[in-house]
């Protein structure tokens, strides 16, 4: 198969921020399409998302220069082109030069990436998932457990705790029952925050946004929730956060804004350890800020078996993953294809955490489009976890029915 024919146009995310949507003609007539989502709490190693910086267009957040390199330059390079993921991947990192991905922009790279792959997919008329596993020598599938953010804080609330995600993992691998646990628990805490006359609102990743007093009354709110449902915690589900601590992080201190205090790393240590014992929390993403690799080791070495996951502090880059095996930072790993640019480095990076028995926990970003991409690659690398966002907003629904659809085998 030849690629024949490449374009990409600006469409808009969930947070009505243009991004891009990229189709990839083969000389069979298929057409691979993908979006890209894009992240707010940012690590700072993360591959660049180009953006115009033309004020006048969308506050400068136009992707036409991202456009532009596909329509162009990533045409020029990959048409005619056998449709070889591999090949084309290694040919748009080798272009583009930079270690950020700055020169064509990772976000003008990866939806090329993705939409090939989709494009082989359904020219060999199977689905995404399976061309995924056999492609890249998966060695067995796997539903991932969801891991659902039901109350939304930090950057994509603004307003409320500092703490960013607030989530329930249904302890099931079933799709289908993980969703009626974790759908239930969501609308039984909406009508508990009716009750309470606190608001229904909800953040960037559809989760109920109300304002609380501390971080423990929602975990309350969570479990009374789940208890006049009668799911049990450490049972039916588990409870984990995301911290997302880089962002509520200053000069070696942490700040508690609504509880009104500064921490140190080790009295951050004893307060998630306080959480652990009080509320059975079994995971911990970004605990600490992106470069605090010490107390990120100090709290996996006190913590483990329980989850510590590296979000901002890897970036999905596999040279930062190597690091964290050899120092033991963490005991797993958050996948995001757009933190590192192609599916090929994504690929390399979850094969690495798997190789070392580390968890795999594939996640969308904050603002998504519709394209349930990750749900496929999740499944089809064996991830032990997704995370999509709550049980609202259909970009992130998009992700968890897409399982649905696997589990029903179309
Ligand atoms: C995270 C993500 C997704 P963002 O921190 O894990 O939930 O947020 O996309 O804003 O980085
Ligand atoms: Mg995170």
């Amino acid at each position: 198969m030849i690629i024949k024919d490449v374009k990409a146009i600006e469409i808009l995310d969930s947070r009505g921020i243009p991004t891009l949507r990229t189709f990839v003609f083969l000389d069979d007539q298929t057409v691979g399409v993908s979006s890209i989502p894009s992240g707010a709490s940012t690590g700072s190693h993360e591959a660049l998302e180009l953006r115009d910086g033309d004020k006048r267009r969308y506050f400068g957040k136009g992707v036409l220069r991202a456009i532009e390199n596909v329509n162009d330059k990533i045409k020029k390079l990959i048409v005619g082109q056998k449709a070889e993921p591999e090949v084309i991947d290694k040919i748009l990192i080798k272009e583009d030069g930079t270690k950020n991905k700055s020169f064509l922009g990772a976000n003008a790279i990866l939806c090329v990436s993705q939409s090939l792959v989709r494009a082989i997919a359904l020219s060999r008329k199977i689905p995404l998932w399976r061309f995924i596993s056999e492609y890249y020598s998966f060695k067995k599938t796997n539903f991932p457990r969801l891991m659902v953010n039901v109350v939304n804080g930090g950057k994509h609330a603004n307003w409320n705790f500092d703490v960013q995600e607030f989530i329930i993992s249904p302890q099931s691998n079933k799709p289908s029952k993980s969703l009626r646990i974790a759908a239930e628990i969501f609308h039984q805490i909406g009508k508990i925050l009716k009750e309470k006359k606190l608001s229904v609102l909800v953040g960037d990743e559809g989760g109920f946004s109300p304002s609380l007093s501390d971080n423990e009354e929602v975990f309350e709110l969570i479990l009374e929730a789940a208890d006049r449902l009668g799911y049990k915690n450490d049972t039916d589900f588990n409870l984990a956060i995301d911290a997302a601590a880089s962002e509520f992080y200053q000069k070696g201190k942490y700040f508690f804004q609504k509880e009104n205090c500064v921490l140190s790393g080790d009295e951050l240590i004893l307060y998630y350890k306080k959480l652990k014992d009080k509320y059975k929390v079994f995971s911990f993403e970004d605990p600490f800020a992106e470069d605090d690799w010490v107390n990120f080791s100090k709290f996996t070495s006190q913590i483990s078996p329980s989850m510590v996951v590296g979000d901002d502090i890897y970036t999905t880059d596999p040279n930062l993953i190597k690091k964290g095996i050899d120092q033991k930072t963490t005991n797993a790993v958050l996948i995001k294809l757009n933190q590192i640019g192609t599916v090929l480095e994504t690929v390399e990076a979850v094969k690495l955490a798997q190789k070392n028995n580390w968890h795999v926990i594939v996640s969308h970003r904050s603002g998504e489009t519709e394209d349930p991409f990750i749900a496929d690659f999740a499944y089809g690398v064996g991830a032990d976890f997704i995370k999509s966002g709550s049980m609202s907003r259909s970009e992130r629904l998009a992700k968890y029915n897409r399982l649905i659809e696997i589990e029903n085998e179309l």
